[in-house]
């Protein structure tokens, strides 16, 4: 028997029929995920006793349903795939797919959509500067996707029929090379096309997702990334989670050019020819999920005594390292997420080009409590929030008393 639950429709899908002019097999596939049903879990039990030959098998279907709906519900997965959320909803929006679980061959199957767009011009601080960005599903950062490790995950990448330039994506993690995002049909996507990347997630951690077509700082400067989740097949303690994705917005990269090799001086090519092409190549705007100063804004809302996760990508292009420090607490860190024990306990996390990892905390006092990289530069050009530490109800409690 195969169950599909949580089937709603896949981003815009009728909205982007018009604009991608998409009429290949892909696109087929997507419209049987939009024509099927919801199925609630009566009517799974209602389908379950109906079905004679299954009646040895019921309740441990039953069973292995319900774990996977209540582990989604434990992620906080979203159930609108549609969502175009803003910094701040970006914290806790996961994007979980459409799940199909098969339970003739114990497989759980995730289908996600990302369309990409290009002159997508969006606001990248609360100071009004804009960004003509490229974006898959209309954002910088992309959505976060999560599943669970031997999950059967398909990523289909439609390329909008109004876009210019092909795009592929590359995800980290293990996975065959015909959905490595580079090599064959999966290394360009042609405007107006589309292909799914497929594999089985492993391992379990936190990832990035990129677009790797070439000039690649360009396309990952424009915004095309985001981050992914695999989660263990043994749920994590239970917490309260954020995605925090730091990056940076080079503003007149277009003026600048792509980075290239110095020019060969051919009368004598071992002359080194340098130049300053590439010297105006540098961040101007740098932020944590996509908007300068989000969460100085808008302070991120925590509790006392309460247990914290944030799974934190670095997307950082141009500079070669970034960094996030937390005021007045100390973090449990996990590099890459591939572990279950964390490595060291620190206030600060430097992490190079593309590495990520997980933090966990919990607020010991109340109060306002700043978060930030710890170069100087980037926090004043826009990478610093606060955490807005409430009072435990008990502590107030016992005040009261
Ligand atoms: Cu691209």
């Amino acid at each position: 028997m195969t169950v599909f639950y949580r089937i709603t429709k896949i981003y815009n899908i009728s909205k982007m029929a018009q604009k991608t002019n998409i009429f290949g097999v892909g696109f087929i596939s997507l419209l049987v995920f939009s024509s099927l049903s919801n199925y609630s879990l009566n009517e799974i039990y209602a389908q379950e006793s109906n079905d004679k030959n299954n009646k040895n098998g019921i309740k441990e279907n039953r069973e292995n349903i319900e774990k996977i709906i209540q582990y989604d519900k434990d992620k906080n997965c979203s159930k609108d795939l549609d969502k175009i959320p803003d910094a701040s909803e970006y914290l806790t929006y996961f994007n979980c797919g459409h799940v199909n679980i098969d339970d003739n061959n114990k497989k759980t199957s995730r289908d996600f959509a990302l369309v990409v767009e290009e002159n997508n011009t969006i606001p990248i601080s609360n100071q009004g500067h804009k960004f003509k960005a490229w974006t898959y599903n209309g954002t910088i950062p992309g959505p976060t996707m999560r599943m669970t490790e031997d999950d059967l995950v398909k990523i289909t990448v439609i390329n909008a029929g109004k876009n210019n330039f092909s795009h592929s994506l590359h995800m980290h993690s293990i996975h065959p090379g015909k959905s490595d995002g580079v090599e064959g049909p999966g290394g360009t996507i042609v405007p107006g096309q589309n292909f799914t990347y497929t594999f089985m997630a492993s391992p379990y951690g936190v990832y990035p997702y990129h677009c790797h077509v070439n000039p690649i700082a360009d396309h990952i400067n424009r915004g095309l990334y985001g981050m992914f989740i695999i989660d263990p097949k043994e749920p994590r303690e239970k917490m309260q989670e954020h995605a925090m994705l730091m990056n940076g917005y080079d503003m007149n990269y277009e003026l600048e050019g792509p980075i290239t090799l110095p020019v060969v001086d051919k009368k004598d090519p071992t002359n080194f020819v340098s130049g300053d092409e590439n010297a105006g190549i540098e961040n101007e705007i740098y932020t944590v999920n996509g908007k300068a100063f989000e969460y100085m804004d808008n302070p991120i809302e925590v509790n006392q005594g309460e247990d914290y996760r944030i799974y934190l990508v670095n997307m950082l292009e141009f500079d070669l390292i970034n960094s996030f420090h937390l005021h007045g607490n100390m973090f449990d860190y996990i590099a890459s997420g591939t572990g279950e024990k964390p490595e060291y306990k620190n206030d600060i996390v430097i992490l190079s080009q593309g590495d990520r990892g997980i933090l966990e905390f919990k607020p010991e006092f109340p109060g306002k409590y700043m978060f930030h990289a710890h170069q100087t530069e980037f926090t004043d050009l826009g990478w610093m929030g606060f955490f807005n530490v409430a009072e435990s109800k008990n502590n107030i409690d016992d005040e009261d008393a």
